[in-house]
C-alpha cells in the first residue's frame, strides 16, 4: 500500500474533540483508587483527557429546604469530589443529575420546578466561587443521563420543564455556561425526538421564549449488552450519529448547526462486562479509527460541528472492562485503599491522540472511508508533523499485516528528528505479561507478585520503535516503510529543532498510595508549558542533597505523572525534561518525601 502526506496542504484545523471519559457513579470521587486514575487521567499530555463524565454528581449534594427561597445546601461531598478532579487538572463534563434532599421527583409541580432552577443556579454559582469564572464556563453541563432509559422515572412534559429550568438556572448564575443534551440512549428515541420539538417550536416554561439548546449529545455504541463475544459495528455508530444529522436538518433547520455530541461513544454496551479485548490493543485500534471516521463523515462529508466523543471507559475494573487502567484489589482489599493499577492500550491510545497536530494534512492513496487501515495526517506549525496510522477492524477476532511505503512530501523543513510510537501485540501491552504471569496469581496479590507488577508498568508506556534519530528527508521528502499488524496503531512525530532546550517543569507534587504488593507507592505530578518536542520526562531522585540524583523512571514517559513504587519510595524528588536531541531543561523545584 502506498501512502502520499502532502505536509505543504492544510486541509483545515484540527479540533481534539475525542479528549473525555466518563464513569459512574459519583460518589467513585472519593475513593483513592479513583485519585489515582484520575492522577493518570489527569497526566495524559496536552490535554489529552479533559473531561469526566459523571452521572449523579448532585447525589453527592446535601440539603434540605428546596422548595424554599433560601434552602440549606451542604455542598461538601460535592466539593471533595469536584476538588479531586480539579486537583489533576480534569474538568467535570456535569450531567444534572440526582435527587438531593428527596425533594424532586414531578417537575410538572410547580414548586419543583421553581425549586430545581434555583438549586441549578445556586449551584452554578458556588462552583463560579469555587473554580473561577473562566473555569466553569470551560465544562459543559447536561441533562440526567439517558433519560430515555429507565434513568428517568417522570413524564415527558416534566422533563422538558426540568431542561428548561436546568437552563434557567444556569443562566441566572451566568450566561455564557454551556449547556445540553439529552444524552439519550436508544438511537432515535421519542424522548430525544420529543425534546427537539421542545426546543424548535416548544417554549420555556420560565421564559416563554424559544429554549436555549448548546449542544446536542447521544449515546451510539457499537454492540448491544452481552457476555458473547460480539463484533462491535463502529461504522454503524457513526452511521446513525449521520440519521440525526440528517433529521435535524430535514425537520429541524433551526438546529442544524448546533454542535452534537456522542458522549457515549463505546464499542459495545455492558461496561463491567467481561472482554478481553478491551485490554488489549484491538480496543486502542477501534478508537483511533472511530475518531477518523468521525473526522471524514461528519466533518468532512456533512460539515457538522462536531463537539465531543468520550468513551465512556473511565470505570475501575479489570483488563475485560471497560476501563483505562486494570485495577487489582478485589472488594476486601479495595475497601482498605490497597491495589495496583496498569495502563491499558485504551489509556495510551488518548496520548497518541494528543500528540496530534491542530491541522490536518492531505493524504494521497488514502484508503476509502471505514476502511481498516487508515491514517490522520497532521502538523503543528512549521515545527512538526504528526502522523497517526491504525489497522482496526469491526472483527475481534481478526489478524494480519500490511505493509505501508509512507512519503511524506513538502516538509516545512529539511532536518529533524524522527520518533515513531507503536501500540500492537508486542508493544505497550502489558496484559500479555499478566497472562504470561498469571500462574503466580492465587487468591491474593502479595510481595512475591512485585516483579510482575514493576515488569507490565515498564510495558504500560508508549513504545518507541524507531527513534529518535535524524529523518532522512531530501528536497523536503521522507520515504518510510512500515509493517502495520492488525490491530495496531502508529504514530510517527518529525519535530524540528527547536532553538532551545525544554522549559522547567513546575509544580511537582507528590501523592501516597498503597499498593497490594506491600510496596509503598509514590504518585509524582507536574506541570509543563508542553515541549512538542520531549523525548523523555526524568524523574530524578536522592537520598542525600550531596549525592547527584538518579533517574528512577525505566522506561520513557511522556505523560506529566509517574507512579514511583518501591520499598524505599523516600527522598528528594525532581523531574526534568529530556528533548528528542538530549538537551535536559531545569529539573523542578525538588518535594521531600520523608
Ligand atoms: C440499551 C441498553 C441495554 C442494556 O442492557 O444496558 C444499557 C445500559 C443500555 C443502555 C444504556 C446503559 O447505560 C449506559 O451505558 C453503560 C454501559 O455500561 O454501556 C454505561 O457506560 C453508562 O454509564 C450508562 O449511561
Amino acid at each position: 500500500m502506498e501512502l502520499t502526506v502532502d505536509a505543504a496542504t492544510a486541509t483545515g484545523p484540527l479540533e481534539h474533540f475525542w479528549c473525555s471519559t466518563g464513569f459512574t457513579p459519583a460518589s467513585l470521587l472519593l475513593d483513592e483508587d479513583m485519585r489515582q486514575q484520575l492522577a493518570y487521567l489527569g497526566s495524559v499530555p496536552f490535554g489529552g483527557v479533559k473531561y469526566a463524565r459523571i452521572h449523579f454528581l448532585l447525589e453527592l449534594v446535601r440539603g434540605a429546604g428546596f422548595y424554599d427561597e433560601r434552602p440549606d445546601i451542604d455542598w461538601s461531598l460535592l466539593d471533595a469530589g469536584l476538588d479531586a478532579l480539579h486537583a489533576e487538572g480534569l474538568k467535570p463534563f456535569f450531567e444534572l443529575m440526582g435527587n438531593p434532599g428527596g425533594y424532586f421527583d414531578n417537575f410538572e409541580e410547580d414548586r419543583q420546578a421553581q425549586g430545581w432552577r434555583r438549586f441549578i443556579r445556586e449551584l452554578a454559582l458556588h462552583c463560579i466561587d469555587r473554580y473561577g469564572l473562566d473555569e466553569v464556563r470551560s465544562w459543559y453541563f447536561e441533562t440526567w443521563n439517558e433519560p430515555d432509559h429507565g434513568w428517568w422515572k417522570q413524564s415527558d412534559r416534566a422533563f422538558h420543564i426540568y431542561y428548561d429550568a436546568c437552563s434557567n438556572g444556569l443562566r441566572d448564575a451566568d450566561a455564557k455556561l454551556r449547556f445540553g443534551g439529552p444524552g439519550t440512549a436508544t438511537h432515535m428515541s421519542e424522548r430525544l425526538l420529543s425534546l427537539l420539538r421542545h426546543l424548535d417550536g416548544g417554549s420555556d416554561y420560565f421564559t416563554g421564549d424559544r429554549p436555549r439548546v448548546d449542544f446536542i449529545s447521544v449515546h451510539e455504541k457499537g454492540a448491544e449488552s452481552s457476555l458473547e463475544e460480539i463484533d462491535p459495528d463502529m461504522r454503524g455508530v457513526v452511521e446513525r450519529e449521520v440519521a440525526l444529522v440528517e433529521h435535524l436538518r430535514k425537520n429541524h433547520p433551526a438546529l442544524a448547526d448546533v454542535p452534537i455530541m456522542n458522549n457515549e461513544c463505546d464499542p459495545q454496551i455492558g461496561w463491567s462486562q467481561t472482554h478481553s479485548w478491551r485490554g488489549r490493543p484491538y480496543y486502542a485500534a477501534l478508537i483511533a479509527r472511530t475518531v477518523n471516521d468521525h473526522l471524514r463523515r461528519m466533518v468532512d462529508q456533512l460539515g457538522v460541528r462536531y463537539e465531543l466523543l468520550s468513551n465512556d471507559n473511565g470505570f475501575l475494573g479489570f483488563w475485560g472492562q471497560r476501563t483505562h487502567l486494570a485495577r487489582y484489589g478485589g472488594d476486601g482489599p479495595r475497601k482498605y485503599g490497597r491495589f495496583e493499577q496498569i495502563k491499558k492500550p485504551a489509556h495510551n491510545i488518548m496520548t497518541m491522540l494528543a500528540l496530534l497536530g491542530d491541522q490536518r494534512l492531505a493524504v494521497r492513496g488514502e484508503p476509502v472511508l471505514y476502511a481498516d487501515l487508515g491514517l490522520l495526517a497532521t502538523r503543528r506549525g512549521d515545527e512538526q508533523v504528526a502522523i497517526l496510522i491504525y489497522h482496526g477492524r469491526d472483527r475481534i477476532m481478526s489478524s494480519g499485516n500490511q505493509s505501508i511505503d509512507l512519503a511524506i512530501e513538502g516538509l516545512p523543513f529539511d532536518e529533524a528528528a524522527l520518533m515513531h510510537y507503536r501500540i500492537d501485540e508486542e508493544h505497550t501491552n502489558p496484559y500479555r505479561l499478566w497472562t504470561a504471569g498469571r500462574r503466580l496469581w492465587a487468591q491474593h496479590v502479595g510481595h512475591e507478585h512485585a516483579e510482575l507488577f514493576a515488569a507490565m508498568r515498564n510495558e504500560q508506556e508508549l513504545a518507541l520503535i524507531d527513534g529518535p534519530r535524524p529523518a532522512q528527508i531530501s528536497g523536503g521528502r521522507l520515504t518510510l516503510n512500515l509493517d502495520l499488524p492488525l490491530p495496531a496503531v502508529s504514530l510517527i512525530l518529525l519535530t524540528k529543532k527547536p532553538a532551545s532546550p525544554p522549559g522547567p517543569v513546575h509544580g511537582l507534587r507528590a501523592r501516597r498510595y498503597n499498593g497490594l504488593t506491600g510496596q509503598t507507592q509514590l504518585m509524582l505530578r507536574w506541570h509543563d508549558e508542553g515541549s512538542r518536542a520531549l523525548h523523555t520526562y526524568e524523574v530524578l531522585r536522592t537520598e542525600d542533597p550531596d549525592v547527584p540524583p538518579q533517574r528512577v523512571n525505566g522506561p520513557d514517559i511522556l505523560c506529566t505523572g509517574y507512579l514511583h513504587v518501591g520499598d524505599d519510595v523516600r527522598g528528594i524528588y525532581r523531574i526534568r525534561a529530556v528533548d528528542q536531541w538530549g538537551r535536559s531543561g531545569e529539573p523542578s523545584e525538588p518535594v521531600h518525601i520523608e
